[in-house]
């Protein structure tokens, strides 16, 4: 019986709620290069540029045709039903984990629907789209509020509970993510180095990571639930 859970969750497991991913061919990074839209280089080379691809995603987010799907309510499920300890680390910058019903959720990447003041670092629930008008209150006169993201470079959110869990964990499962971006990516490694139990959820017909101890192929709206239940 598993005592540590350890779940990691990547774009594939939000693409069945209509949410596109980063490397697919209509992926999010088909539009647009990683360095003009994801870099804090991006950011202050074409500033619109990166607002628009932030407020058009928490646009979709918000008033698009999007709910969490079978994946996000089954690991809401497990949270609920499982005795043990369960972290669940997310890339994903939406909040389907969140209207799916987890708690001990853990955005490594940021969230789309918050913003974030450049000097205090304070974050705030976005009420508007990123622009010149929507300026921080903690700072006087307010500054322009930035996506509360990690861009390339940047460190992820969260470091030091997730290498915590990772050295507890005795169940490690990566959900819908290519594996490509660190560190999340050397994430199974830290996981094998410390005897858990390593699970892959795919899509068949994708190469699986063979650092995985185990590899379940299909989508994840399909697989998840049967995992959980
Ligand atoms: C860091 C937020 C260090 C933005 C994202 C040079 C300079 C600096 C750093 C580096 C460098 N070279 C390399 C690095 C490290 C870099 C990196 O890894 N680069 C890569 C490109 C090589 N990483 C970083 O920069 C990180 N920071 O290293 O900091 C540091 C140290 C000290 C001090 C300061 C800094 C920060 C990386 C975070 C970047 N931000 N997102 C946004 O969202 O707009 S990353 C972005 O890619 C998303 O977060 C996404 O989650 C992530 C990974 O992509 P996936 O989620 O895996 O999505 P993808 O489309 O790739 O794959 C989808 C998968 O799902 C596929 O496998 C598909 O088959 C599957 N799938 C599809 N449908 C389904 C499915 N599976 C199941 N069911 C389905 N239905």
């Amino acid at each position: 019986m598993y005592r540590h859970i350890l779940v990691l969750t990547g774009a594939g497991i939000s693409a069945e709620s209509g949410l596109k991913t980063f490397r697919a061919q209509d992926g999010l990074w088909e539009e647009h290069d990683i360095e003009d839209v994801a870099t804090p280089e991006g950011y202050q080379r074409d500033r619109a540029l990166v607002e628009r691809f932030y407020n058009s995603r928490w646009q979709q987010l918000r008033h698009g045709d999007v709910h969490p799907n079978a994946a996000h309510l089954a690991l809401a499920r497990l949270e609920q039903a499982f005795p043990g300890e369960l972290l669940l680390v997310t890339q994903n910058i939406d909040n389907l984990h969140e209207q799916a019903g987890s708690k001990r959720l853990l955005h490594m990447h940021g969230e789309l629907v918050k913003g974030r003041c450049p000097s205090s670092g304070q974050t705030f629930l976005l009420r508007e789209p990123f622009g010149p008008d929507n300026l921080c209150t903690c700072c006087i006169p307010g500054q322009r509020l930035r996506p509360h993201v990690v861009w390339f470079g940047e460190m992820p959110l969260g470091m030091d509970k997730i290498h915590a869990a990772l050295e507890r964990c005795d169940l490690f499962i990566a959900i819908g993510t290519s594996g490509t971006v660190y560190p999340a990516a050397g994430f199974v490694d830290t996981a094998n180095h410390h005897g858990a139990r390593t699970v892959e959820v795919n899509l068949s017909g994708v190469e699986p990571h063979s650092q995985f101890q185990c590899h379940f192929e299909g989508k994840a709206s399909v697989i998840v639930p049967k995992l959980v239940e």
